[in-house]
């Protein structure tokens, strides 16, 4: 395996030209033109809209140009020129467009039209609003409410998301999964757990205040390059930063500022990570007890000197279940921790002494931790090595996982959740005079799961990709054409629109930037960001087709269609005047939106406010709890000969399943997706040459066949024993059953595979992915 030092030699910096040129390679013309300028001047400034793209803070202090590079591609993806129009679709069967890529389908621009799937033709043909929603209504009231789903992708209003959840609520279910199910629905329950608030502690101040920083699985330089920043500032100030992660990402090794003209023009770059260790993946929790042996000893030889490592009276007043946590930690061997983690005990020694030496600390995470049969404990962990030090609850401090969608933390905020726990249903009846359901709904993995025993019937997506984005997309595939009603909300056309149930409808919304005139005048929306603070936005330029409604207009149109009139649920009102929603999701949640109206435009967002950043802890034993973990794998399965921890990756030329070109610039992959990554060593023991197609097949001992075919054998620095390749492409590899215990997130991080030394389908009978991935020109 390559010695934790070695580095892999790129081109340049995160930043800098390369993402400027990222984004004009792709849009070209439509980036210079004045409009799309003026637009992305407004981004994520007071009163501007708010980045369709992350979910990093928008800050009161921003920059002339507060966008990146990959929320400029955002952006410029939604004001595209091109219209996916009823004359394409007349042109091109279902069937033939299941087989393009995601990149040709989202090519073929915004969608223009509410159309209905024809089974007869195998068509798309354009449809009216009312009949689509009447059609809609009937059926839905002639369905049992626990047999549908309506599932919302991270990106929908604060607004859209409370009508969304109070439609399914009143006409019965919870069946409200979102895209945080297969992302950071690890933190909801795991921070909700153990420190009593399922969101991050972090404020964006505290990044101006801390002295080090932990970066677990994190890829902030494509996911979050907003963040590179701050994290610029910090390392500047001397800041400690300290990465692990099996991939040598990039932005958390070196950053050109492209907003600084010096630093554009002389090239100079900042060194980001002081130390970057190449952890198995699946290996966090073995670092972390590694991590937490060293400050216990730490602690130890302290005392000796009559000082301590551990901040006592924190853990006393604020904490409990130390003594297990310690005992167990006591008792792991540093050859277990080796073993498991990858790394040598030297080099966690000297990442925890940063964290011994270090007064103020944040530990920032993504995918890297959630996305693991045993994410839970990754979180849990790394909340247990924060608390040792009494590191959670004061300033430049806290734990912060970074979240995807724009607006997936708030959505659960407003209500999107298919745990009724987390809603105050007792004011929802009073406010809307019903009987809210109260059993638990369906998550991602439960709904999956329904569609595939037939007990599911009807799906709604707002927004997303689902059958792209989740596990076994093939099996799930199969399963979705038996559901009776299938309706999807979106702006651009994608795989899961083209696999439908027997009536099936595409409907088209206007996006974010978009100018929304209701009968009150323009309506702005509102979202929540990674660090809960709430901001309003709004969209300034014209629809992309004048057929198009809002998404609120649309939840409206679904409910009015199958609902019973009620006094209370004043739907037309709600979509003539957004402030009258905000109205009513302040008075559901008063403690947070109090006085909405008003304070979404405050600049910088308003604070809704965490338990835990003031060390109250709503847990069951009402303190922070540490967590004693059952194993050192997060993987959740045993290793064995041949088998290799598939991490599924994300370019930087992607949002999700939405691909904006085959340029990885910041790994050095281009033109292509369809690769696999693999080390040198491991590549010589299984007897690969550079460039050679192979395959892969899934290894899962659960008896079902996965295979994706034609990838291209690349030489990459990764840990041994496993491999890299591009999510989504990897899905149908994906076991469902694989997914973290107490959230059901899948488990995307460490799926289990096999290398299949050739392209040849073997007994696969069926090709799983589409063909002609490869060639795309950049
Ligand atoms: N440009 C762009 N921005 C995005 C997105 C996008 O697709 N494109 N998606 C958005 C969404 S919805 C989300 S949730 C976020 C996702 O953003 P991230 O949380 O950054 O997610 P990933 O890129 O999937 O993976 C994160 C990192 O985890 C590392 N990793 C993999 N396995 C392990 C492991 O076992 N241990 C450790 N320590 N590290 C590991 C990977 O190498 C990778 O660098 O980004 C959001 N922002
Ligand atoms: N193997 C693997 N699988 C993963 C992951 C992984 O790392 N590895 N990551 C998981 C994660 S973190 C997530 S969040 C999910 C993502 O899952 P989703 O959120 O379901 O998928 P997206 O790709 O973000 O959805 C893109 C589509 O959203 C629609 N859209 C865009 N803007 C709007 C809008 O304003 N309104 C509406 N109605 N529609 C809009 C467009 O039609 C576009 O095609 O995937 C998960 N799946
Ligand atoms: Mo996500």
């Amino acid at each position: 395996m390559p010695s934790e030092e070695d580095t892999v030699h790129y081109e340049g910096p995160s930043g800098g030209w390369g993402s400027v040129r990222g984004i004009s390679r792709i849009f070209g013309k439509e980036w210079a033109t004045p409009l799309a300028t003026e637009t992305l001047f407004r981004q994520n400034k007071p009163k501007g809209f708010m980045c369709v793209s992350c979910s990093w803070a928008k800050p009161a202090n921003y920059h002339p140009f507060e966008f990146c590079e990959n929320g400029a591609k955002a952006t410029l993806w939604e004001l595209t020129t091109r219209r996916c129009t009823p004359d394409f679709f007349a042109k091109h069967t279902v069937t033939e467009l299941r087989d393009w890529t995601d990149y040709d389908l989202e090519q073929q621009g915004r969608l223009t039209h509410p159309m209905r799937y024809d089974r007869a033709s195998d068509r798309y043909v354009p449809c009216d609003w009312d009949e689509a929603f009447r059609e809609i209504g009937s059926e839905l009231r002639r369905l049992d409410p626990k047999s549908v789903v309506f599932y919302s992708s991270g990106r929908a209003s604060l607004e859209t998301s409370y009508l969304y959840a109070l439609f399914a609520r009143l006409y019965g279910c919870n069946n409200l999964p979102d895209s945080s199910n297969m992302c950071h629905e690890t933190t909801s329950v795991a921070l909700k757990k153990v420190i009593g608030a399922g969101v991050g502690t972090v404020v964006f101040d505290d990044l101006q205040n801390c002295d080090a920083m932990f970066f677990f699985g994190q890829n902030t330089g494509s996911n979050s390059p907003r963040f590179l920043h701050p994290l610029q500032e910090a390392a500047k100030r001397g800041v400690q930063i300290v990465t692990f992660n099996p991939v040598r990402e990039r932005g958390l090794e070196f950053f050109t500022n492209p907003q600084s003209p010096v630093e554009m023009l002389t090239g100079k770059e900042t060194r980001i990570s002081t130390q970057y260790h190449q952890v198995r993946p699946g290996g966090d929790i073995a670092v972390l007890m590694g991590m937490c042996k060293h400050v216990f000893t730490a602690d130890d030889d302290a005392r000796e000197h009559g000082r301590r490592v551990l901040d006592i009276d924190f853990i006393e007043q604020h904490t409990s279940g130390l003594e297990a946590f310690e005992a167990k930690v006591r008792a792991t061997s540093w050859e277990e921790i080796e073993r498991e983690s990858g790394l040598s005990r030297k080099n966690i020694e000297a990442a925890a002494q940063v964290y011994v030496e270090a007064d103020r600390v944040i530990g920032i995470y993504g995918m890297g931790l959630t996305q693991h049969m045993h994410g839970f404990e990754n979180v849990a962990l790394f909340v247990n090595l924060l608390l040792l030090k009494g590191n959670i609850g004061r300033d430049g401090t806290g734990i912060s996982p970074v979240r995807g969608h724009s607006n997936v933390q708030g959505q659960r905020t407003v209500g999107i959740t298919e745990k009724p726990e987390l809603v105050p249903l007792d004011r929802y009846a009073k406010q809307f005079g019903f009987a809210p359901p109260r059993d638990t709904g369906m998550n991602t993995v439960e709904a999956c799961e329904g569609i595939l025993s037939g007990k599911v019937r009807s799906f709604f997506g707002l927004g997303g990709n689902f059958v792209r984005a989740i596990p076994d997309r093939d099996r799930m595939e199969k399963a979705w054409t038996t559901m009776r009603l299938t309706v999807q909300v979106a702006t651009k056309l994608n795989r899961s629109h083209l696999v439908n149930g027997e009536i099936a409808y595409l409907l088209p919304c206007r996006g974010r930037t978009e100018e929304d005139v209701q009968a009150s005048g323009p309506q702005a929306v509102s979202m929540e960001d990674t660090f809960s603070c709430i901001y309003g936005s709004l969209g300034r330029r014209t629809p992309a087709s004048e057929h198009l409604k809002s998404e609120v207009d649309i939840v409206a149109g679904f409910a009015k269609a199958t609902l019973a009139p009620n006094p209370k649920v004043r739907w037309d009102d709600w979509v003539g005047d957004y402030g009258l929603i905000r109205d009513q999701i302040a008075e559901t949640y008063p403690e947070q939106f109090h006085g909405f109206n008003e304070r979404m435009w405050t600049p910088g967002g308003f604070y809704r406010g965490n338990s835990a950043r003031e060390r109250i802890w709503k847990t069951e034993s009402g303190k922070a709890e540490f967590t004693t973990p059952e194993t050192l794998s997060a993987t959740g399965w045993p290793d064995a000969p041949g088998r290799y921890r598939l991490i599924t990756m994300r370019s930087n030329d992607q949002f999700n399943t939405t691909i904006y070109g085959y340029s990885d610039r910041m790994r050095g992959i281009e033109g292509t997706r369809d690769v696999l990554l693999i080390n040198p060593q491991e590549m010589q023991r299984a007897n690969l040459q550079e460039g050679q197609v192979v395959s892969l097949v899934g290894d899962a001992e659960d008896g079902v066949e996965r295979a994706v075919f034609g990838l291209k054998v690349v030489p990459f620095s990764l840990p041994d024993g496993c491999l890299g390749a591009y999510y989504p492409e990897m899905n149908p590899l994906m076991p469902l059953s694989h997914h973290d215990g107490p959230s059901k997130t899948p488990a995307a991080k460490s799926v289990p595979v096999r290398i299949r030394a050739s392209d040849e389908r073997g007994d696969v009978t069926e090709r799983l992915e589409p063909p002609g991935h490869a060639t795309h020109p950049v």
